[in-house]
């Protein structure tokens, strides 16, 4: 089945949002980052800057050299944060297949929207129209059948931008399209690339699957196919996991504090190793405790302000053993989350590594 893909990044994002606040920035080459006394680096700039030849993640210095009239303000990440919830809204709108890649950028996927007049196009347009209202800000947008030739396409025509590629149009436009442009494929790759005679799609196509594993490992097998226009990847809607937890039903009840210590001491482990294999030490909000009695009634308590420390664990059990006093068949211990897509693209500022789609230098 043909899918329908949409990706949406906006322009010069944190610029675009402080150029909003301070009208005085529009239209003057501006950046927003750490100052160049305090060895700050641009997170981003607005493109009056770019045509200067300045950068994200460029030292502010450098920056100041290239352009010695930018203005540098400091990051203010809640606003940038505030604003990515309302441009998940109104992606909201159209589809629950939505998957954030930082807080500027998603992919939607509206293969399902069978409506004849709310094509993938129009759903594209009318989101554009919508956080531009809404935002006073510009997002670029690409359409067309999978992850890959989306994501290309919105990067076309950026600043304010709308690139649909129809299925039809694949071929030809990956044909011509630079190796540069398929992710994964950093300055080093493309290097190399290009010392093979690889400058775009077309002459990646003239080598085997074979040959493009033998010089390139894994990544070869990607290149064969994106070069090929085909990207299999699905919209990964976020799940945002609310909790972490563990527990534990005994085969014979326990009776009480006294004799489940132990068992807590145990089980208080694994919890700390689930947290840690979820990586969600920074996102713990709230410790709690589950009892299940020898009646199957189950009581739950939790305490806010905690980062999950045992001692907690064994108070809050105990306060909810003393609500029904009986035997305990059951024991979980856990921590709920706050929502932390709200921490996508932080911290700040990003490496050339970390922000591009597993380079392949093999
Ligand atoms: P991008 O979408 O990569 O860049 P952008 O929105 O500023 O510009 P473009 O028009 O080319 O899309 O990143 C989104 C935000 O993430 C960006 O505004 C600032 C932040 N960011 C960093 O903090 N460090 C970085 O190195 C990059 C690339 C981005
Ligand atoms: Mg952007």
């Amino acid at each position: 089945m043909l899918r329908k893909i949409i990706h949406i990044d906006a322009d010069c994002f944190y610029a675009a949002i402080e150029m909003r606040d301070h009208p005085e920035l529009r239209g003057i080459p501006m950046a927003v980052g750490g100052s160049a006394e305090r060895r700050g680096v641009l997170t981003t700039c607005n493109y009056d800057a770019r045509a200067y030849g300045v950068r994200s993640a460029m030292p502010t210095a450098q920056a100041m050299r290239l352009c010695p009239q930018l203005t540098v303000v400091p990051p203010q990440m809640h606003k940038y944060r505030k604003a990515s919830k309302v441009m998940r809204g109104i992606f909201a709108n159209f589809t629950e297949i939505i998957e954030p890649l930082s807080l500027d950028e998603a992919y939607l996927d509206v293969s399902e929207i069978s409506d004849e007049e709310l094509t993938a196009t129009r759903i594209a347009k009318a989101i554009r129209q919508q956080v531009r209202e809404e935002l006073d800000i510009t997002v670029s947008a690409g359409v067309s059948v999978n992850k890959f030739i989306a994501k290309v396409a919105s990067d076309w025509k950026k600043p304010d931008g709308l690139t649909v590629v129809p299925p039809d149009e694949v071929d030809a436009f990956v044909a011509a399209l630079s190796v540069k442009k398929i992710p994964g494929v950093g300055a080093v790759t493309a290097d190399k690339m290009h010392r093979y005679g690889l400058r775009t799609c077309a002459d990646v196509r003239e080598w085997s699957l074979h040959d493009l594993r033998r010089r390139f490992g894994k990544f070869g097998v990607v290149l064969h196919e994106r070069a090929r226009g085909r990207d299999e990847r699905p919209v990964q809607p976020s799940r945002v996991r609310k909790s972490v937890s563990v527990e534990r039903t005994f085969a014979e009840d326990v009776s009480g504090p006294a004799e489940w210590e132990p068992i807590i001491e145990r089980l208080y482990i694994n919890l700390m190793e689930r947290i840690e294999a979820a990586k969600a030490w920074h996102v713990i909000d709230k410790a709690f405790v589950k009892l299940k009695f020898n009646d199957f009634t189950t009581t739950t308590v939790e305490r806010v302000g905690t980062k999950a420390v045992e001692a907690d664990y064994q108070d809050l059990l105990a306060e909810g053993w003393e609500r029904k006093a009986k035997p305990v068949r059951l024991i979980g211990l856990g921590v709920r989350l706050v929502d932390d897509t709200d921490h996508i693209s932080e911290p700040l500022p990003f490496s050339e590594t970390s922000f591009s789609e597993n380079d392949a230098n093999s």
